[in-house]
């Protein structure tokens, strides 16, 4: 069955230590403006200090003439470990007293917390990332003194730390070779080339054990694949490179211009996905071509969405998809600047662009069914994110190698800082979350 999670600012409560026999049990709260709640039904000892956070000696009424002192520890929001306000209540470990002030909490409207409702209303609030859930799950789990050392030091940074780093990193190296780009009429380097690989492979190595970390953890390679095909010189790959934004695909008045398959991974609307640009089909004329058409029929078989594309004799290909599932099929009539297709397809122009939006569109939608939600979960995004911080960071690694223009090499390492960012600084919510946190105790 699925737990649910309220991701509200509610008020909840729960036991913080494991019931038994100790001296104290820990009460913990939190919620919007829990702590005026609890002052509400506790009197106070001691000054209550006006700072953000501090200790005060409460008292709770049992009956008329009995009454229990505790300790009330308060971090008012946002300065706590959930950015709510947090209290907890450090009470006799009675378990009537204890039940006595959890009846108080519900009069008041708290409800009892989920597992791991703690860390992740921490989470929502941005107080800490995925990574540093994963090492406050390994602290509470830990069962040895080195195992515990451990679980600390990826707290206090082993995982989050680097990927700052590495964001760190490539701001850095971006003035840099923004500088290099300033002052190149000059003749001026503030970096040079060697150094450049050297950074740019560093951060390579560090998102791809970001990578596969994750997928260690089971958050495999979700993307949808999408296929661009049809009859050769249909327009296949201007289209594609209108997609991926570029001019990334080889695209010539010559039939049979693309041979192999070019890919590029995609995130519209936090969906992502893989688009490739595959071979015109045709009879294979000679080996090379034969290959190339295997190839791509393989592919077809292999992709979650095709995309047919065809500027004249529209139909005579489309027995070829007698494996595609119709639901995933979009017809694409290209060229409609000069060309006219049936009225029920999509009509594209990659000279005028009529139409791009819509594919867009379209193929969102598609990708959305295939997912079987309208966004990806929170691991498969920060997987995805991942992945496109990578092919930024091999394509600018390729335009280092190869000489490229310095404003494509400073353009691939813009994305690659917008890419990571969605991973250090985002706030993911959806239902793997709460297969997360479930392995949280109550209380924490
Ligand atoms: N007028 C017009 N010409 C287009 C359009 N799209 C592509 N073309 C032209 O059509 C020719 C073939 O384009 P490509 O994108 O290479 O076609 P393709 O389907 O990838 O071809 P192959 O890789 O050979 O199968 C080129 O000369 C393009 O400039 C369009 O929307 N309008
Ligand atoms: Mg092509």
């Amino acid at each position: 069955m699925k737990r649910e999670i309220l991701l509200s600012h509610d008020l909840i409560c729960a036991c913080s230590a494991p019931a038994g026999h100790g001296s104290r049990q820990i009460i913990r709260i939190t919620g919007e403006n829990a702590l005026d709640k609890v002052t509400s039904f506790l009197k106070f000892k001691t000054i209550f200090p006006q700072d953000s956070k501090g200790l005060v000696v409460a008292t709770i009424l049992l009956d008329e003439f009995r009454s229990v002192d505790m300790d009330c520890y308060f971090w008012k929001s946002p300065g706590s470990y959930t950015g709510q306000d947090v209290v907890e209540l450090h009470v006799i470990s009675n378990s009537w007293v204890v039940d006595f002030v959890f009846s108080r909490l519900f009069e008041q409207g708290f409800r009892p917390a989920n597992p791991g409702e703690f860390t992740l209303r921490a989470f929502l609030n941005g107080k800490v990332d995925i990574a540093q859930v994963d090492a406050i799950h390994q602290v509470i789990e830990a069962s040895t003194p080195d195992s515990l050392n451990k679980a600390l030091g990826k707290l206090a940074g082993g995982v989050f730390d680097p990927l700052h780093k590495v964001k760190d990193d490539l701001l850095n190296l971006l003035a840099d070779v923004e500088a290099n780009l300033d002052f190149s009429t000059e003749d001026i380097q503030i970096i040079s080339s060697d150094a450049i690989l050297q950074k740019v492979g560093d951060m390579l190595a560090q998102i791809i054990l970001l990578v596969k970390k994750l997928q260690s953890r089971g958050v495999g390679d979700a993307k949808v694949r999408v296929i661009l095909i049809g009859p050769p010189n249909a327009g296949k790959s201007s289209l594609f490179n209108i997609l991926v934004k570029g001019q990334k695909s080889l695209v010539s008045p010559v039939p049979g211009t693309t041979r192999d398959l070019v890919t590029y991974n995609i995130n519209w609307e936090d969906s992502f996905f893989e688009l490739i640009d595959a071979p015109g089909i045709e009879e294979g004329r000679n080996i090379i071509e034969k290959e190339a058409q295997d190839l791509a029929n393989k592919e077809i078989g292999l992709s979650d969405i095709v995309v047919y594309c065809a500027d004249k004799d529209h139909q005579q290909f489309l027995g070829f998809f007698s494996k595609v599932d119709e639901k995933f099929l979009l017809r694409v009539a290209t060229k409609s600047d000069v060309c006219q297709g049936p009225d029920d397809w999509i009509h594209t122009s990659s000279h005028t662009l009529q139409g791009i939006e819509f594919l867009k569109k379209n193929i969102i939608e598609l990708v959305y069914q295939k997912n079987g939600s309208s966004s990806s979960s929170g691991l498969a995004k920060m997987h995805g994110y991942a992945t496109l911080t990578l092919d930024n960071l091999r394509r600018a690694h390729h335009c280092v190698l190869f000489e490229e223009p310095l404003e494509l090499l400073a353009l691939e390492l813009r994305e690659a800082v917008e890419n990571l960012g969605q991973i250090t600084g985002h706030v993911f919510t959806d239902d793997l979350l709460d297969r997360m946190f479930s392995r949280f105790c109550v209380g924490k």
